[in-house]
């Protein structure tokens, strides 16, 4: 099914848009729990973490070093960030295209709530 961030990819629906190559696309999430909350997306749709296969290796790992590449970039690879993926009900997901979350600009608390 179709999510709001099929449109952010399709440029239907503004976003703050931070990065972008074939594969992924990152923007400001609306919402930010940190000073940088950046999310990284696939440009394709995969709803949920339990809906990837083992062809999906790439997708998930372009994810990854789409976000730390970013973050080296922006200057946080020394003091450190956190990226997440929330899965379904219990991990808090409410997109279901898969998302990393990447969190930086402050020390983050641990567990998370
Ligand atoms: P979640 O892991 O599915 O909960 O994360 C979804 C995020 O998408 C959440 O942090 C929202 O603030 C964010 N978001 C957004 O950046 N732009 C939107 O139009 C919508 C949600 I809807």
């Amino acid at each position: 099914m179709a999510t709001i961030f099929d449109r952010i990819i399709a440029r239907e629906i503004p976003a703050d848009i931070v990065y972008e190559d074939e594969h992924v696309l990152a923007f400001r999430d609306i919402n930010p729990q940190a000073p940088v909350h950046v999310l990284f997306i696939p440009k394709r749709p995969v709803a949920t973490l339990n809906d990837l296969g083992e062809g999906d290796a790439e997708v998930v790992g372009r994810l990854v070093i789409a976000a730390a590449a970013w973050a080296k970039r922006a200057g946080f690879a020394e003091n450190g960030y956190r990226v997440v993926m929330n899965c379904n009900h219990d991990g808090g997901q409410t997109v279901f295209h898969i998302h990393l979350h990447l969190l930086a600009g402050r020390a983050l608390a641990w567990p998370p709530g």
